[in-house]
């Protein structure tokens, strides 16, 4: 692409955590959630609420997808017309039931990104050879990630309330000084191993504006610099977890490269992603009773060689 700089270039000084959990590890910074962490977002817990964060699938109203991804189809199998038909099964008893089936992209609702979803230069996390992707992940699927789970202490940086607006705009940036900032004026820190949870509520738009949504697609999020890169590895941030489709802005206003922090968070340093959250309720309550720490959970599905799969994540305060 004219006058983009190649992601090789772009990131050639940057940190990686290749190795750190040794040549097999395949959950990156994960790694940071011991069983320390886990008893450190438990002392969160205050209230006994629960916040669910994933998104409706099959909303009727849509799912925002990733362009070139399409929201997921449910098809009915069976249902109590099933057995209109003298070919219906029949069980013993009288038993009728209903069956459905979904057709779905992986990475099409609520999810977590595999650490070998996304590269460049021929190598994904920990520098196993992008090949291993072929056919399905060989290296760094979202198997390893769905076996150990997810569990640490949470902040919500609610970055929209933060800045006065209902939602982000199209392609708005903010960095790793706008979450502290942001942190401060709800009254607590970002910590150290803390899971980051980020409300900018631009798919709100999606539902506001139908397809105009996708004109010239450029979605608000974290941008990249060196400094904010650093910033997550002096942290040992485990986990991004956001409500937009792909946790950054999408085209880099500074290099025009597209996820740069995919390729400097996820690829190099194995901080894992989650996307397309809905953190209504959990911000709407964090307003109320200035509560922005809690208890993280999520385990997204055990879905052999996937690049990513559907979670239900619970914030629990
Ligand atoms: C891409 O990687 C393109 O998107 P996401 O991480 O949102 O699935």
């Amino acid at each position: 692409m004219p006058n983009v700089p190649d992601m090789t270039d772009v990131l050639a000084d940057a940190p990686t955590n290749w190795g750190k959990w040794g040549p097999e590890d395949e959950v990156g910074s994960l790694n940071y959630l011991t069983a320390e962490e886990v008893l450190r977002g438990v002392q969160q817990v205050r209230q006994g609420r629960v916040f669910t964060l994933q998104r409706l699938i099959g909303d009727p109203k849509g799912d925002p997808v990733w362009p070139g991804r399409s929201p997921a189809e449910r098809t009915m199998i069976l249902d109590e017309s099933s057995w209109d038909s003298p070919d219906a099964p029949q069980f013993p008893g009288g038993l009728h039931y209903a069956d459905d089936k979904i057709n779905a992209f992986l990475q099409g609702s609520t999810q977590y990104d595999a650490l070998g979803h996304v590269w460049y230069g021929g190598q994904i996390w920990n520098g196993y050879d992008a090949r291993t992707t072929v056919g399905g992940l060989d290296r760094a699927s979202v198997e390893p990630i769905a076996r150990r789970g997810v569990v640490g202490r949470g902040i919500l940086l609610d970055i929209a309330r933060h800045r006065g607006k209902k939602t982000l705009d199209k392609g708005e940036a903010f960095t790793h000084e706008d979450l502290m900032a942001c942190a401060e004026a709800q009254g607590t820190r970002i910590e150290k191993h803390d899971i980051l949870i980020i409300r900018t509520n631009f798919l709100q738009l999606f539902h506001d504006q139908g397809e105009k949504f996708y004109e010239g697609f450029n979605e608000p999020g974290l941008v990249y610099s060196p400094e904010l890169v650093s910033w997550f590895q002096d942290m040992e941030i485990p986990n991004l977890v956001t409500d937009t489709i792909a946790n950054e802005v999408t085209y880099d206003p500074n290099n025009g490269t597209a996820l740069p922090l995919h390729c400097a968070l996820m690829r190099n340093l194995g901080v894992a992603l989650t996307e397309i959250c809905d953190l209504e309720a959990l911000a709407d309550s964090c307003a109320e009773d200035r509560q922005y720490t809690f208890l993280y959970a999520a385990a997204p599905l055990k879905v052999h060689r996937a690049t990513g799969s559907p979670v239900n994540p619970l914030a629990i305060k």
